[in-house]
């Protein structure tokens, strides 16, 4: 008999947004003319010079990442403020009319290269909001927008993503004019245009807003999503700017497109360098926190990693950063429920579908069943009792979001015990569960849309006591 893959359900990745799935963890650089100004938001009016970094080593930031798990850097490239890491031909406020590296410097080209040489990603924000220009607020500024980002992304080589914020505080410099500007968030930067223009440069980038196109903002700038957190959101009710936190943290399900959350957060409180927060870097169980919520709710984590005067991440910073990512490896080195028998109905009793695809830490195949059974349970036996305190799960994603309600058990004293379980899956769930020790766990699929699809299922132990940072 041939049977045929299960229909895909609902909205579903494009083939950039699942590349973007799988990088999991990458880091935003906030670096400015803010840094020398101890500002989270310059004015507009900031000379050049201010942008003085002393020993500027963009090997060192992309290495600190590198060596911290992360994928990619996204750089601010203007911020609010309208100083231009490069020599924008649009603009003279922009390193080339500061006396770094006699005006002949490119921030922007240094940390792309350093990312290239260290085989990350390289990605771009460029801030709407332009509190230096004069036409900030006219259609004019619009075009220089527009050709600023042509810049970006036609002179740095690939870009994974892209960076639209939403902010807009109203009042600036504006060449000279220092007033309070608004714009009308629906229609002023005429979004599509602009997204078309990314697509046309740089197709395989991830486009990200409030209202995506691709990426979501998750709704705080704590790193965290809902508890629930689908990858589907009505994409049409948003626009950039104009956010319903609570609907961008949890999705809409079923929801209109694939737009799944990510969840930006700083390192340290601010989102520059301030050597005032030298002791308030976060700690390695912190960002360990901020995985299991980011990550583990099947979304992105985007980590600020501030640059300080120097232009190079900071010695604290780096070392938890590493440390985070050494602890994080320990724990999912090995999944631990591939000591198991595990069995379970698969579609059409086929070898390709079997549950032993759930075990064999490949995205590509994945567990199915028949399409009438939407809620299946997986066995697993163990030759001698496991101990663990994380479970994970990951949907194909290619077959769209089907699974809207799972739940795990143990084997305890001759009987099953519930331990855990939740709604969404998606790209990834982690469930951090009580020290458990038994020799069977049962996942149950309690609520699908249609027949589930999993790629994985994982049990680990997590050493909370493990950080020394
Ligand atoms: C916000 C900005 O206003 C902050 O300065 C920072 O860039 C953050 C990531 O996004 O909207």
């Amino acid at each position: 008999m041939n049977i045929p893959d299960p229909r895909p359900y609902g909205p579903l990745p494009s083939p950039r947004q699942l590349a973007w799935h799988a990088l999991e963890f990458y880091g935003f650089i906030h670096f400015t003319v803010n840094t020398f100004s101890d500002l989270e938001w310059g004015y507009g009016d900031e000379p050049p010079d201010l942008f003085a970094p002393t020993d500027f080593d963009p090997d060192q930031i992309a290495r600190s990442a590198a060596a911290g798990g992360m994928a990619g850097l996204i750089l601010t490239c203007k911020h609010h403020d309208g100083f231009c890491l490069w020599p924008s031909r649009y603009t003279p406020h922009s390193v080339a009319s500061s006396l770094w590296r006699g005006g002949q410097g490119d921030a922007v080209g240094e940390i792309a290269a350093a990312c290239r040489r260290r085989g990350i990603k390289f990605g771009v924000y460029l801030s709407p909001w332009d509190r230096n220009r004069a036409d900030y607020g006219t259609p004019a500024y619009i075009g220089v927008y527009r050709r600023q980002l042509r810049e970006l992304l036609e002179n740095y080589g690939p870009v994974f993503e892209v960076w639209h914020d939403g902010a807009n505080g109203g009042d600036g410099f504006y060449g000279g004019a220092r007033e309070t500007r608004t714009i009308d968030k629906y229609s002023y930067y005429g979004w599509p245009e602009t997204w078309d223009l990314v697509r046309q440069l740089q197709p395989e980038a991830c486009i990200f807003s409030d209202a995506g196109p691709d990426v979501r903002w998750v709704g705080n700038e704590g790193g965290k999503a809902g508890e629930t957190c689908w990858a589907t959101i009505n994409r049409d009710d948003f626009v950039p700017g104009e956010a319903d936190a609570g609907r961008l943290n949890r999705g809409d399900r079923p929801g209109s497109h694939w737009v799944p959350a990510e969840c930006d957060v700083s390192i340290r409180p601010g989102w520059f360098y301030h050597a005032a927060e030298d002791e308030q870097v976060k700690n390695a169980r912190q960002l360990a926190e901020l995985y299991f919520a980011s990550v583990g709710r099947g979304g992105s984590l985007l980590l600020n990693l501030p640059p300080d005067r120097r232009g190079q991440v900071h010695p604290r910073d780096a070392a938890i950063l590493a440390e985070f990512q050494c602890g994080l490896a320990d724990t999912f080195a090995q999944n631990l429920a591939c000591a198991a028998q595990i069995s379970a109905p698969a579609r059409g009793d086929l070898q390709r579908y079997a549950p032993s695809n759930l075990l064999d830490g490949s995205p590509e195949s994945y567990w199915t069943v028949d399409d009438a059974l939407l809620t299946p349970a997986v066995t697993l036996t163990f030759p001698k009792a496991v101990r663990f305190n994380v479970v994970g799960l990951r949907e194909y994603l290619p077959l769209g979001q089907r699974v809207e309600g799972f739940a795990v058990d143990t084997w305890q004293a001759g009987q099953w015990q519930p331990l855990a379980g939740g709604s969404s899956i998606g790209a990834r769930r982690l469930l951090r569960t009580a020290e458990t020790i038994t020799d069977a766990v049962r996942l149950r699929i309690t609520q699908a849309a249609a027949c589930p699809a999993l790629s994985e299922f994982g049990l680990w132990q997590y050493q909370e006591d493990q950080w020394k940072i």
